[in-house]
């Protein structure tokens, strides 16, 4: 490990990651990547050593063209003008604007579709109607005369709504989901957002030279961007997709690299968007598709997931899930791997660079996701008549690249481990006999705390060190724990997720997942789906009559990566649950220092004290605790949990 001041923490090497990450899968396939001379995300992130310390610390500013301007304590304000706090927090809005723009864009895809399927434009048999019909009745929508078709598609447009709407008519998903303590708090600070789009638009304008100069203004508009990215992209995304494909229950399967088989078909379905993806396995499961197969000489057809798309199809089918977005290259130096249908987001350009090596086929099937190289069939939301026939194209392009490669290179680490997933709001309410139980078990110590362990892999940490070794601990700490997104496959591959990883957890806790027949860590989804989670939470705060911000509850991004992280973490302190980060943000680190006469400095500043101090405590009720070390970062968890309870009296 190499130590970087700017970050005041280590950064690991590729040695590191062998010796540290829990996937002994991960280093068997490093190595073979390594010495089939097939560069990867950790020979980059090496390459790229040492990072540039402004942009560490997010001091750079690249917000007009006097730039970019680097704030120091030589040049403290940029050529217009901008002090640190100002460039900071304007750098901040901004990916959080970006994740927003990648969550709508996937929610206005989802809608679209649910739209065609209830209009009968597009082939798609909606699974989840109950799901629709509850949301009518929760948006207030006139049902009177209508068809259910009819109710479902209003459903959809007021979700839609939720996306796109400019004027300041309050938020559907938000007035119906949001505890109205919540909703008093947030009146209170005047952050309640009027949708997606409009706060995206907003952060861009506000961030703008000459824009907004008053950096707790900004502060202010990353909070109220937070509530529309929960509401107008997760909800959305999250419930349009629960309405089209059904909402997931529990099922039993097994994940990891050693679920690829050799003289199979292997496809890997990789992304975000459920809607092509689902026609395509549709497709792949026909008697036509595997008659194909067959005749290329593969003994069948094997479908396995990555990244969001992959805790989806887990979620609702029980599809094994292989890896997370650090993984996706490694997945491919199997060689074992005939096409790959990536949709869009987290789909990284190495990608291509690793299926050159080993002759994989990509198939691109979203009009924003392009890749040189790369079959592209798109899927676009406003001609969904061509779903059907466009599903059968990318079907039989990647059961025809069997038959196309150089299959001597296949070397599938053996690993397997058995998973349960498919934990959705209602379902793990039910697997604890009904929130009332489950909060009962939170209020007496069964349960010390509820956590939700989520998010991206970085190169900055050894690759899931940290998304294992603090789920693990909190488990062993008696926390109940949920997940999502890339942060779940590690968990998946640990065996966190393993019915019988309950013996992990003391009792009395051990006791009550065993008799409920569940993990210590309830997958329940891709990143759009903690909003699962955050029901979750809610629904127990509402169950106890306590204050969500005053429960014991934390949400962890132990590897932060995609701009879409920032919004996470934002929209959970928003509801007054502290968030645990594995790494420091692109913020500036307050690291003391020593003054002239070798005296202590307080290395505070208003950022760090905004996140971290007292700045969004006294607010929202919540604050940001970074540490780096797996071990270190659960105490810290797990403390933070036991004040909450202590503070209850709960002990
Ligand atoms: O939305 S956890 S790297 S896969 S952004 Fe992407 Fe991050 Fe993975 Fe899904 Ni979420």
């Amino acid at each position: 490990m190499k130590f970087n001041k700017h970050l005041n923490q280590p950064i690991p090497e590729k040695d590191d990651v062998r010796a540290k990450t829990p996937n002994p899968a991960t280093v068997q396939l490093m190595d073979k990547l390594e010495s089939a001379g097939c560069e990867t995300v950790f020979d980059r992130f090496a390459a790229q050593q040492p990072q540039c310390p402004s942009g560490l610390r997010g001091t750079c500013c690249r917000m007009c063209q006097w730039g970019p301007c680097r704030i120091s304590d030589k040049a403290p304000r940029g050529v217009c003008g901008r002090d640190m706090n100002q460039v900071v927090m304007a750098n901040i809005v901004r990916q959080l604007a970006a994740g927003m723009s990648a969550h709508a864009r996937h929610a206005h895809e989802v809608i679209l579709a649910l739209i065609a399927a209830a209009e009968g434009t597009a082939t798609i048999t909606l699974k989840g109607r109950e799901r629709a019909l509850e949301l009518a009745d929760r948006f207030g929508i006139d049902t009177a005369g209508r068809t259910e078709d009819e109710v479902i598609a209003a459903v959809a447009r007021a979700l839609l709504d939720d996306v796109g709407r400019m004027t300041a008519d309050p938020m559907h998903t938000l007035e119906a989901f949001a505890p109205a303590d919540r909703r008093e708090v947030w009146e209170g600070l005047d952050i309640l957002p009027r949708s997606a789009s409009y706060e995206s638009m907003e952060s861009l304008h506000m961030t703008t030279l000459g824009a907004c100069s008053d950096w707790t203004a900004l502060a202010d508009q990353e909070l109220r961007s937070a509530l529309a990215y929960c509401y107008g992209t997760l909800y959305t995304s999250s419930l349009a997709t629960e309405v089209l494909y059904g909402v997931p229950t529990p099922k039993l399967t097994e994940v990891n690299y050693g679920v690829l088989k050799p003289g199979y078909v292997n496809i890997l379905l990789h992304g975000h968007s459920p809607v092509m993806v689902e026609k395509v396995i549709e497709k792949v499961r026909s008697p036509e598709i595997e008659a194909l197969a067959r005749e290329a000489g593969a003994e069948g057809i094997v479908l396995g997931g990555m990244c969001c798309t992959g805790d989806e199809l887990l979620a609702r089918y029980g599809i094994p899930t292989v890896t997370n977005i650090m993984g996706q290259e490694l997945a491919l130096g199997t060689g074992a791997v005939d096409a790959v249908i990536v949709d869009m987001q987290c789909v990284i350009p190495g990608l291509k660079i690793v299926a050159d090596c080993f002759g994989t086929e990509i198939i691109t099937t979203s009009t924003s996701n392009r890749i040189p190289g790369a079959t592209h069939i798109p899927f676009d939301p406003e001609r969904p008549e061509t779903l059907d026939e466009d599903a059968e194209r990318v079907a039989r392009a990647a059961v025809a690249a069997f038959g196309t490669r150089d299959r001597s290179k296949i070397e599938i680490p053996e690993r397997v481990t058995t998973a349960m997933g498919g934990f959705s709001y209602e379902a793990i309410l039910e697997s604890f006999g009904g929130a009332g139980a489950l909060a009962e078990a939170l209020r007496d110590g069964r349960i010390r705390g509820v956590a939700t362990v989520v998010g991206c892999n970085t190169p900055k940490v050894a690759y899931e060190s940290a998304h294992v070794g603090i789920a693990r601990r909190l488990v062993e700490g008696g926390v109940l724990v949920t997940t999502t997104g890339c942060a779940s496959h590690a968990l998946l591959n640990a065996g966190l997720c393993d019915p019988a990883a309950a013996a992990l957890a003391p009792q009395p806790l051990r006791g009550l997942l065993e008799a409920a027949g569940v993990p210590p860590v309830l997958a329940v989804g891709g990143c759009v789906d903690n909003v699962r989670s955050l029901r979750l939470f809610i629904a127990l705060a509402e169950e106890l009559g306590v204050p969500l911000a005053d429960l014991p509850y934390l949400f962890v991004g132990a590897e932060p990566g995609n701009e879409k992280t920032v919004g996470q973490g934002a929209t959970f302190l928003a509801h007054g649950i502290s968030v645990l980060s594995g790494f420091p943000a692109q913020i500036p680190v307050a690291v003391p220092r020593t003054g002239p006469d070798g005296e202590l400095l307080d290395g505070r500043n208003d950022i760090t004290e905004f996140f971290a101090g007292d700045g969004l405590l006294t607010t929202v009720g919540a604050k940001i605790y970074t540490e780096t070390d797996p071990a270190c970062a659960a105490q810290t968890g797990l403390l933070h949990l036991r004040r909450k309870r202590q503070a209850l009296g709960w002990g």
